[in-house]
């Protein structure tokens, strides 16, 4: 397998602890995300939104989406599982690895920040608009998992929702944002970090790192 990717890509970043969690290697192919690699022509023919990441497959199937790819991997090699096995537990798991993927994320990531600067937004607003879209959406997930006992996000074992945590956490600290406000992410960021698959994933691991 091949996997596009870059080494502060938050969503690479969950992608590469999949494939850690599962034992799988796959050849990293870096697009310097702050120089538009991510446009070029030839990525563009394998993923038309120019995002990071992409995975080649197994038999050349190109993928994107991290949340879809990481739904991929896990249904390929179901082991070790990533999300519980009844389903309503599946759907609370699901529900917070959205809140960051579909509703932190996106609205923070380096495409939306350059339109907001072209739009006439200074530099410190900029960072502003980050930090809140940030600490907003974490005020939801520190609720979503009060009362899970942990460590991690949902049990003791990571499941995508951890996945989508840490990485999250990493662009949240970026942006200034007083992570010390949110206890049990924190608990379950550390528990988290203490698995090798995690550690190895980490964005100053990865061999493009800067
Ligand atoms: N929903 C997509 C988001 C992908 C995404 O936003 N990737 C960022 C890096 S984390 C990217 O490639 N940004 C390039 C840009 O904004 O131009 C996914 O989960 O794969």
């Amino acid at each position: 397998m091949k996997l596009h990717g870059y080494f502060r890509s938050s969503a690479s970043y969950r992608v590469r602890i999949a494939l850690n969690l599962k034992g799988l290697s796959a050849e990293h192919l870096s697009h310097h995300l702050r120089k538009g690699e991510q446009r070029a022509p030839d990525y563009l023919a394998i993923n038309p939104q120019g995002f990071v990441p992409t995975l080649q497959g197994e038999g050349g199937a190109i993928l994107t989406q991290s949340l879809a790819i990481v739904e991929w991997l896990n249904e390929a090699h179901p082991t070790p599982p990533l999300l519980p096995t009844d389903p309503m537990s599946r759907a609370l798991v699901r529900a917070f690895a959205q809140v960051v993927a579909c509703d932190i994320h996106p609205v923070q990531n380096l495409k939306v920040l350059a339109r907001l600067r072209e739009l006439g937004l200074s530099e410190e607003k900029v960072t502003e608009w980050a930090a809140w879209a940030n600490r907003e959406g974490l005020i939801a997930c520190e609720k979503l998992i009060a009362n899970e006992a942990g460590p991690f996000c949902f049990g003791d074992a990571p499941t995508i929702a951890d996945l989508c945590l840490v990485p999250q956490l990493a662009n949240a600290r970026r942006f200034g944002v007083d992570v010390a406000a949110f206890p049990r992410l924190l608990k379950a960021e550390a528990a988290a970090k203490a698995l090798k698959a995690f550690a190895d994933a980490a964005p100053e691991r990865q061999s493009d790192a800067e």
